[in-house]
């Protein structure tokens, strides 16, 4: 097995590259670690931020998930990373954006997925819903004009917010319309890629 994808399924980024690695076509193993697996000193000495995901492709070890993403694609499926530098621009532009959106909806995720319900703050849990809903108009121009938030065709651009609209449309948070990015999640959902590694239960 030349490639092992270090973390937990149930992570937002860990989900990103077990994705993106059956739509590379990678032959590949996930060993779980972080959360309530914990740590070990191997695994810290591979990746200092006490954090998932971590990457080992035949000895090259690699940390941050859209970092990954890029490098698995760029080895295993250029496709999904063009070499036309605006094409690749246009893709790497949302998976930034995913950096920005990911607080925004923090506090609903944490607060309804991870808080008991005695413990939650839900004036926090509305106001990060509110937010999301807000950002997720700006997804829903783009994806009024083009299929995919990397153009034409389904390529990494798309993983990181295809990852977090998942979590936004199964929280139990208000969702303004949003009607673009609906469907766009309607075809995420036939991947099977999104449907093993994403679509799984958020807790
Ligand atoms: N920027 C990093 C963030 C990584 C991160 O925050 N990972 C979270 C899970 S989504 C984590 O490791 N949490 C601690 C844990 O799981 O023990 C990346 O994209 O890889």
């Amino acid at each position: 097995m030349s490639l092992i994808i270090w973390g937990r399924l149930n992570s937002h980024n860990v989900k990103k590259v077990a994705w993106a690695a059956v739509e590379a076509g990678i032959d590949h193993e996930r060993r779980d670690i972080g959360g309530k697996f914990g740590f070990t000193d191997a695994y810290l000495a591979m990746n200092p931020n006490r954090l998932i995901p971590t990457i080992e492709d035949d000895g090259f070890v690699l940390w941050e998930s859209n970092a990954i993403l890029r490098y698995l694609a760029a080895k295993y499926a250029p496709a999904l990373w063009p070499d036309d530098l605006r094409a690749r621009a246009l893709a790497d532009r949302w998976m930034d954006w995913q950096t920005s959106y990911a607080p925004a909806q923090f506090n609903a995720f944490w607060g309804i997925v991870r808080t008991a319900p005695a413990d939650r703050d839900l004036a926090a849990i509305a106001a990060s819903a509110a937010t999301c809903g807000e950002k997720m108009a700006i997804l829903d121009a783009a994806l009024a004009e083009k299929p995919w938030l990397s153009g034409d065709s389904f390529r990494i651009g798309d993983i990181p917010m295809g990852v977090y609209a998942h979590t936004w449309f199964t929280l139990d948070i208000e969702r303004p319309a949003r009607p673009h990015v609906e469907a766009w999640y309607e075809r995420l959902k036939a991947r099977p890629g999104y449907a093993d590694n994403v679509m799984i239960p958020l807790t």
